[in-house]
């Protein structure tokens, strides 16, 4: 079993140093040669369909989750399908000009929506099972998925509806739109979508919209047609009416709020603007650029799925982006008890996260001997103790049980007999017998191994959650008789 553990990480190993140390946030998903992709989603089995666009035309295509190759037969000639939604029920809505429907997972296709010489730009599912299309001139509405639909927001036909919400608890709506010319910003509807009101950002070119679990509201804008252009992303506190610009000098294209409340916005590089994606921990206070693996990319959307992980469309020769690891997932968690039976917490340890004899992180247990450590890279990891705790329960019953292990009385295993071995020879033999009789007569106070023992193994992280619980011990404690505190 070691002789494998040794083998995995020796292998691992050489894979880090081949590729640095650092692990890029971002990996490169492959699209087939020739294709631009202009929107993707997800559906709840994690498969991939993504609307993508040929010199000749454009379509669906989509790769099932784990899968390896991209399945292109969802193809629509002389179509760009330039919008991708799929509802919490799976039904697929690919949009041109026209709205498109499938309720098989890709296989069967119906037109749903009349065409638009200018096309559709968003589609919203609601809760309530209302299906909203936003186009340039406002918002159609239909009560079912694909039948009687009525314009519930007109707006003039050089303003484009780009994002459509829902706050799923209260069931108000929120659009957000760009104008040309001027208006715009952003609309909102308290009465199932029928009616809409502005809400502000006018002139402001609303790209994106997203909400936290505190319901404010999040709007990405990428310009406007003021002097200078407005851009960045406004925020607009639960139950207030004032915006409040948190973040300037971007070319918002798209933004999405995970599970954590942490926001992720996409962004242009055009106009000498850098782009990628950036990410605030902190409801908008301060941001951090997220583009190793990546660059300076012409973000056109950002989507999260639902274990966390995000996909980005660029538009670049290397279209698709997907993050190396769930932005969501508490990676690696665990307790760590005393190897008694009430496997007592050992609370206030200091635990180190460790790679290649680097401190990763560390953290402190809690009083239930708790630990927890997140936005962990995929690798191996060891986890090192340092106990404060003072050494104790080693008494004449425990020298009784190592000694009948020696002479095959009564056998010791695993790490009860590992804490027999107080001078570290790899071994249980009469010399570590006779000084924890010593220390137990205070003619000596340490061991060469120190006073704790740790059963903990490495651990590899691959992207998803790990707990992992284990015990220590105090050398000479056979009998697992000391109980701390
Ligand atoms: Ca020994
Ligand atoms: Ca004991």
């Amino acid at each position: 079993m070691k002789y494998k553990l040794l083998t995995i990480v020796t292998t691992i190993g050489l894979f880090f140093t081949l590729n640095g140390f650092a692990q890029d946030f971002w990996e490169v998903l492959n699209t087939p040669a020739g294709y631009g992709v202009n929107s993707l989603a997800i559906n709840s089995d994690e498969d991939i369909f993504v609307g993508f666009a040929t010199p000749s035309g454009g379509g669906v295509f989509h790769k099932l989750n784990n899968g390896n190759s991209w399945d292109t037969s969802l193809f629509f000639s002389n179509n760009l399908i330039g919008e991708i939604y799929i509802d919490k029920s799976d039904n697929i809505f690919a949009a041109t000009s026209d709205a498109y429907y499938s309720d098989d997972n890709g296989d069967n296709w119906s037109l749903i929506f009349p065409s638009h010489i200018m096309g559709v730009n968003s589609i919203y599912r609601s809760s309530f099972n209302s299906t909203f299309i936003g186009i340039w001139g406002g918002i159609y509405k239909s009560d079912s998925i694909n039948s009687n639909w009525v314009q519930v927001l007109p707006l003039e036909n050089i303003e484009s509806v780009n994002a459509i919400i829902e706050e799923t608890n209260t069931g108000l709506l929120y659009a957000g739109t760009t104008n040309y010319i001027n208006g715009g910003g952003v609309y909102r509807s308290v009465d199932g979508g029928d009616t809409w009101e502005n809400i502000g950002l006018i002139n402001h070119y609303v790209s994106s919209l997203a909400l936290n679990s505190s319901g404010d509201l999040f709007a990405g804008v990428r310009g406007g047609n003021s002097c200078p252009p407005p851009s960045g992303v406004f925020k607009l506190p639960h139950d207030q009416a004032e915006w409040i610009n948190v973040k300037d000098q971007e070319l918002v294209t798209s933004m999405v709020i995970n599970s954590k409340d942490e926001i992720y916005i996409g962004c242009s590089n055009l106009d000498l603007y850098i782009g990628g994606v950036r990410r605030s921990v902190d409801n908008g206070q301060t941001w951090e650029m997220i583009n190793t693996g990546m660059g300076n990319q012409n973000i056109g959307e950002l989507v999260l799925d639902s274990e966390g992980y995000l996909y980005v469309v660029a538009n670049s020769s290397t279209p698709l982006f997907k993050s190396n690891r769930s932005t969501e997932i508490p990676i690696l968690d665990g307790s760590i008890t005393y190897a008694n039976t009430n496997a007592t917490p050992l609370s206030n340890i200091h635990v180190k996260l460790m790679q290649n004899d680097s401190i990763i992180q560390d953290t402190i247990t809690d009083a239930t001997g708790y630990f927890y450590f997140t936005d962990i890279n995929n690798g191996i990891y060891t986890i090192d103790i340092t106990p404060t705790k003072p050494w104790g329960g080693a008494t004449a019953s425990d020298v009784l049980l190592y000694r009948k292990h020696i002479v095959n009385i009564s056998n010791l295993s695993g790490i009860y007999l590992a804490s027999g071995d107080v001078n570290g020879s790899g071994d249980l033999t009469a010399v570590d017998v006779l000084l924890i009789k010593k220390r137990i007569a205070h003619l000596i106070d340490t061991f060469p191994t120190g006073d704790w023992l740790f059963n903990n193994q490495p651990v590899m992280i691959n992207g998803t959650n790990v707990t992992y619980n284990f015990s220590g011990i105090c050398y000479g404690d056979a009998n697992r008789s000391y109980v701390p505190q």
